[in-house]
């Protein structure tokens, strides 16, 4: 393949990834922006009582309290200073805030790259209907084609049905997958599928868990089980802990973040669902209010619907030109 050929289907790529998290981002674009138009309303000047409206704009969005109050006392300070604030100033203000939010400073073994370790091992965690399982069969899509090798292990042993979903996603994306009969101990199916990985020179190993209620210990106490097993065949396993959230339950998911913490050591967080909610808004409050960084996004339920996260992707799509044009 020519030059030409590789530039344009990077260039398609690149196109496509775009469309993927405008789309995806759509709801929360148009609900945030209209609101934002409403509140203007003729306003040529941006005071202290449309960042009042602003505020709540915000809640509503699912940006988390602190989050609203970092925004908006960056802003007040502004507008005290300069006597008020253009709505182009109020934009650029928001899209830089809104950007330096997203970028967490915390380092682990997924900056290194998954060639770091062999096998990288990924365990995911979350609760019920969070989306680990739909996102553990994408994430296995999308590690070959950047050309990993990868299986699944299927310690999600609470309900038949859970090994049955992953045993699609791995068919799906024509990975290998380890599993035992439901009701077994998911630390053995862990420990199975590390031995298995390194037996056959895998590069990836993503553990599927069952959804544990952040609300139940025992269940919580169970990840810490299942780590203690991995270890065992591999000491610094897992490389990745990362908590599955679903962006539709808006501030909960804030809320299991914090519980999940507290129980076990997080690398990463992926937003799932964020195509069905207008509370992507969450994603800001997330990153800057647990300090971990959001590792990749679910933008559908199809195998190709998931994309790692970046921030200016993220608030790029999230901003919404035609606004600005007629606000401006
Ligand atoms: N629209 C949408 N649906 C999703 C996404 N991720 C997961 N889901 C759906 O969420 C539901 C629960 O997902 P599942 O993987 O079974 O959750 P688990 O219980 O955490 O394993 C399923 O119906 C998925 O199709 C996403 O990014 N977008
Ligand atoms: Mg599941």
């Amino acid at each position: 393949m020519g030059f030409w050929d590789v530039f344009r289907r990077k260039k398609e790529k690149a196109r496509e990834s775009a469309s993927q998290w405008e789309k995806g981002l759509e709801k929360t674009r148009t609900s945030f922006w209209s609101k934002i138009k409403r509140a203007l309303g003729g306003r040529p000047k941006i005071d202290a009582d449309f960042l009042e409206e602003l505020e709540d704009i915000l809640i509503t969005a699912d940006v988390g309290v602190d989050t609203v109050g970092y925004i908006i006392q960056r802003l007040e300070e502004t507008v005290e200073r300069e006597g008020g604030m253009t709505v182009e100033a109020l934009y650029e203000h928001l899209y830089r805030n809104m950007g330096a939010l997203l970028v967490v400073d915390q380092k682990s073994p997924w900056d290194e790259g998954v060639s770091s370790r062999k096998p990288f091992v990924i365990m995911v965690v979350g609760v019920n209907g969070a989306g680990k399982t739909t996102t553990i069969g994408k994430l296995a899509h999308w590690f070959k084609a950047q050309g990993k090798s990868v299986i699944l292990g299927a310690a999600d042993t609470f309900r038949a049905a859970a090994i049955d979903q992953l045993r699609t996603w791995a068919e799906r994306a024509d990975v290998p997958m380890v599993a035992h009969q439901p009701g077994a101990d998911p630390g053995a199916v862990a420990f199975d599928t590390l031995q298995a990985a390194q037996a056959r020179g895998i590069d990836v190993a993503i553990i599927d868990t069952a959804g544990r209620l952040h609300t139940k210990e025992p269940l919580m106490r169970e990840l810490g089980k299942i780590r203690k097993v991995m270890k065992k065949v591999i000491p610094d396993a897992p490389h990745e802990t990362w908590l599955v959230l679903d962006a539709t339950t808006g501030q909960n998911a804030l809320q299991q973040a914090r519980r999940f913490s507290a129980v076990t050591p997080l690398t990463g967080l992926v937003v799932t669902k964020l195509d069905g909610t207008a509370k992507g808004g969450v994603v800001l409050s997330v990153a800057h209010e647990m300090g971990i960084p959001i590792r990749f996004v679910g933008l559908g339920e199809k195998i190709e619907d998931l994309r790692p996260f970046d921030a200016q992707s993220f608030i790029t799509a999230f901003f919404d030109e035609k606004a600005m044009e007629t606000t401006a």
